[in-house]
């Protein structure tokens, strides 16, 4: 199990707060890569080393943004910040980095699944609490205090089940971009679309990681172009970016996306959804990025001492055309 999954979402102290504030924007925070912010340091002053993912995304970006606004100066916080540009190798050091520094709290948004029960033992030992956001880790969930996000499994369930709905009874080709390979999301939205299309005539011809990048999915979805040409009826984006990457690809083949080619993704960022009022993406499963607030409350609950739980998990939705045309003016990313 990766990690205890609660029944419901149990909110304890600050976290109670934090997630009755959740869908707060805020302005971004202080901060650079990897610098502390300023006015950090100081009785009373929280320092948190935040070792993020990188900037592979417009979610990414608006989770970054989330998480500044939430541990600012302003808010009791000395944030560093460290952005790994997507390499592992390079987030486990920035991790190390935060040990040494002797920060009080790390939070790390996990690029990959595995390979962290080493740190993460390092950071207990030197007694710093871990929370993870976003992504989740499989090292043993006694060697991080809490996590907080989405649950990606859940989402590729409702991907999939909308794709039974309207694609299942007949012969439909799909293909799929991936995202990070080892990562959370890519595994679990994998495994949820899978199960929901199980049975159906939904025939996967070939599935590819676009490293949740635009520029990924448009290469990848040129070269299933190349190889399957109009025979592609669907395709499964794992997120966002690549499926407006692999519309763009779909357009320089001379194919119409969301008609010739339906469109299914996950995120719900503002491009995104523009895409789908276009009608150039026929449906969105929503993954809110707007974590900061909740993980600024757990990284409180857990150095006061407060009993926390292991996940905490943020509600999503989805979206038709027209439902989003409904709430695009109103929406915070
Ligand atoms: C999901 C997050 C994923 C997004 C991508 O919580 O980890 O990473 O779906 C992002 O857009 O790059």
């Amino acid at each position: 199990m990766k990690r205890s999954v609660l029944a419901g979402l149990a909110l304890v102290g600050a976290v109670g707060l934090a997630l009755a504030g959740c869908t707060s924007g805020g302005s971004p925070g202080g901060g650079g890569s990897s610098e502390p912010a300023p006015g950090g340091g100081g009785d009373g002053v929280i320092t948190v080393g935040f070792a993020q993912t990188g900037s592979e995304s417009g979610w990414r970006s608006a989770n970054t943004e989330s998480m500044k606004a939430a541990f600012s100066a302003e808010n009791g916080f000395n944030l560093v910040f460290n952005a790994a540009d997507n390499k592992i190798e390079a987030q486990i050091a920035a991790v190390r980095g935060f040990i040494n520094q002797g920060v009080d709290a790390i939070v790390i948004a996990p690029i990959v699944e595995d390979g962290w029960d080493d740190v993460l033992t390092e950071a207990k030992d030197a007694g710093i609490p871990v929370i993870l956001e976003d992504r989740t880790v499989t090292a043993p969930d006694d060697l991080y205090a809490s996590w907080v996000g989405l649950d990606f499994k859940k989402e590729g369930v409702i991907a999939g089940e909308w794709a039974a709905e309207n694609f299942g009874d007949t012969p439909t080709n799909l293909v799929v971009l991936e995202g990070t390979t080892g990562s959370a999301p890519a595994n679990d939205r994998a495994e949820g679309f899978n199960e929901a299309i199980a049975g159906t005539q939904i025939k996967l011809l070939d599935s590819q990681t676009g490293n949740f990048t635009r520029a990924d999915g448009k290469t990848v979805m040129e070269g299933f172009l190349q190889k399957y040409g109009d025979t592609i009826d669907l395709l499964y984006a794992h997120n966002d970016d690549m499926a407006l990457g692999a519309i763009d690809a779909i357009e320089a083949a001379g194919l119409v996306p969301g008609e010739d080619i339906k469109i299914i993704s996950i995120d719900a960022v503002r491009d995104g959804m523009l895409a789908l009022i276009d009608g150039k993406i026929n449906f969105i499963v929503e993954c809110n990025p707007l974590l900061g607030d909740l993980a600024a409350g757990l990284v409180r609950d857990v150095l006061d001492g407060k009993a926390v739980e292991k996940a905490y998990y943020v509600e999503d939705q989805s979206f038709t055309p027209e439902q989003a045309a409904a709430v695009i003016d109103d929406r915070l990313y």
